[in-house]
């Protein structure tokens, strides 16, 4: 189907729906016959070959949120992050550049699932009237992928779903989520005061890099290189982008797993998601390099929206010797040095973290220690709306996705504060630089690691320096394939299944048998398993643990 001339396009939406483009549409895109789609943690996610029609639909909604955000850019961004390879997936972003307003997610959900075009039609209208959108404002919409191989079709059906809406479209061609959250807020933001930054892929790495380098400046380097796990992901095309604003002298990075060409080599054996869930090295890593105990590594996923650290405490093959440093442990070194920066700034900011149920134990008693912490449910858009409540807001998943969200009451203090001695100048001054270094919209690992490597050098620390801060309770996560997933509901920010009725019980009576336990179920949003995640004081009753609760999910079997 040729593309329809924005023009037209635009002039038809006046009038109403394009409803012939619409009908073309779905017959060029038809939905996959008995496939339920849902729009849910971080968009639609599922094997790449038959979401087409999910691609041409959502770019309808999201040329309608354009439209009743006043015109402004809205963002897609069509990656399966740390899935494999033949998955993909699509995630709409919002005009601040934060994930799509909740309320919105049921309509996608309908239109995806519409099995022709008259029904898409009316979940259309049926958004248009509950939302009361204007159809004759403009639309904005720019979009981008990762490095999938199933990303040109969807963007052609997403370009598609686009034009029919006389939307304005910007292709960002390949990107990482997070640069595409940037786009969004700086596209909206350029000739503003509150401008966010040049909305263009250079202006991303120009706005971080400048705020590394302001920060990290003043202090001796390191000797030592970061070692940098790309996923053999979009990550790695990234890496090299920054290289280019960051020199040797602040930033020593070896790039590893940057091969984006062979089929099949994304997030396999690699990758955040890989070293987190089996806490241990990239696979091969033991023997391609001569790992230096002490070493700092890191792994982004996918699309680099996440990060874990990680470093070896005495030769790699010595069991024990791989130490992780995650979400949990990000957030713990980040909130650790904001509250002393704004301790010695001399401002009133109440600094608060954001965590999920899977956040260790140990995190958690940790962060109570210093400063509120905060539960909610897994996904981003629930930590980052809790972390919107806090002047300061440390969200980060164990999983190595966060960022710290500076309120503009935060940044406008900061700003204007008359410091009272040279070291509180210096402190607010370092606090400014954070406002710029930290990508604001989402989790991003290439500005995650930079805060890191900024904290580590403030601090003259090695990776052990900053694993000391406590002792992870061991902890274990596992995936059970069920019938059917959505039959898992929770409440209590995930720490507790409703449904199915009577298996929180079970649960309970199996983890009252270990020391220190605490065990829960939770369907995946991303993947069509149901989790399970164990933790207890001693690490030999953990396997047993874990297993019996995965068995009692198994049993379950509805
Ligand atoms: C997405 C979400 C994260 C979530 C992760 C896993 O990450 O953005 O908030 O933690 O999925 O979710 P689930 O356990 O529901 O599968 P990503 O990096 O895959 O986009």
């Amino acid at each position: 189907m040729a593309l329809p001339s924005t023009i037209s396009a635009a002039r038809a939406m006046a009038e109403g729906l394009p409803t012939q483009l619409i009908h073309e549409g779905v017959k060029e895109y038809p939905k996959p016959e008995a496939v339920k789609f849902t729009y849910g943690t971080a968009g639609v996610r599922t094997k790449g070959a038959i979401l087409e029609s999910v691609c041409y639909r959502i770019a309808l909604i999201s040329a309608l949120r354009s439209k009743k955000l006043g015109g402004k850019t809205v963002g897609l961004m069509v990656t399966a992050s740390h899935n494999p390879e033949e998955d993909n997936g699509l995630k709409a972003v919002d005009a601040r550049g934060e994930m799509l307003e909740s309320s919105w997610e049921s309509h996608c959900t309908a239109a995806v699932n519409a099995t022709n075009a008259d029904e898409l039609i009316a979940a259309l209208e049926t958004l248009i009237s509950t939302a009361k959108i204007n159809l004759s404002t403009p639309a904005s919409v720019v979009y981008g992928h990762d490095t999938r191989p199933t990303c040109p079709a969807l963007c052609k059906a997403l370009a598609s779903g686009l034009a029919a809406m006389g939307a304005n479209i910007i292709d960002a061609g390949l990107k990482t989520t997070p640069q595409l959250h940037y786009l969004v807020k700086a596209l909206n933001t350029k000739g503003t005061p509150d401008a966010y930054g040049e909305p263009t892929e250079e202006g991303y790495y120009a706005k971080l890099s400048a705020a590394y380098i302001s920060l990290v400046s003043k202090f001796p380097p390191t000797s030592s290189p970061l070692i940098v796990d790309c996923a053999n992901g979009v990550g790695a095309a990234a890496l090299i982008g920054l290289k280019k604003h960051i020199g040797e002298q602040y930033l020593l990075i070896k790039a590893q797993r940057t091969d984006t060409k062979t089929p099949g080599a994304l997030n396999s054996g690699c990758g955040a998601d890989y070293v987190k869930t089996n806490q241990r090295l990239p696979s091969g890593y033991e023997k391609e390099s001569s790992l230096a105990p002490g070493e700092r590594m890191c792994s982004f996923d996918g699309d680099a929206d996440r990060i874990v650290f990680y470093y070896l405490r005495g030769p790699a093959s010595q069991p024990d010797s791989f130490r992780l440093l995650d979400g949990d442990k990000i957030a713990s070194l980040a909130a650790d040095y904001i509250v002393e920066l704004v301790k010695k700034a001399g401002v009133e900011l109440e600094v608060g973290c954001v965590q999920t149920a899977y956040a260790n134990g140990s995190s958690t008693k940790y962060l109570q220690q210093r400063v509120p912490v905060t539960c909610t449910p897994t996904g981003v858009k629930h930590l980052h709306a809790a972390a919107e409540r806090y002047d300061v807001g440390v969200y980060f998943e164990a999983n190595g996705h966060g960022t710290v969200l500076f309120s503009e009451s935060a940044q406008r203090t900061i700003k204007e504060a008359e410091p009272s001695s040279p070291a509180a100048e210096d402190a607010l001054s370092q606090l400014s630089a954070l406002v710029e270094l930290i990508n604001q919209t989402v989790g991003d690992a290439i500005s995650d690691m930079l805060l890191v490597e900024v904290i580590l050098r403030s601090r003259q620390w090695g990776a052990e320096d900053w694993d000391g801060a406590y002792e992870d309770l061991p902890n274990k996560l596992l995936k059970v394939t069920v019938k059917d997933r959505f039959a898992f509901k929770t409440e209590d920010a995930e720490r507790k299944l409703i449904s199915p009725v009577g298996l929180q019980a079970k649960i309970d009576n199996e983890v009252a048998k270990y020391k220190g336990a605490r065990s829960f179920v939770r369907a995946s949003g991303t993947e069509d398993a149901v989790r399970v995640y164990a933790e207890c004081a001693l690490a030999p009753e953990l396997d047993k643990l874990a297993t019996a609760v995965a068995r009692l999910v198994q049993e379950t079997d509805v």
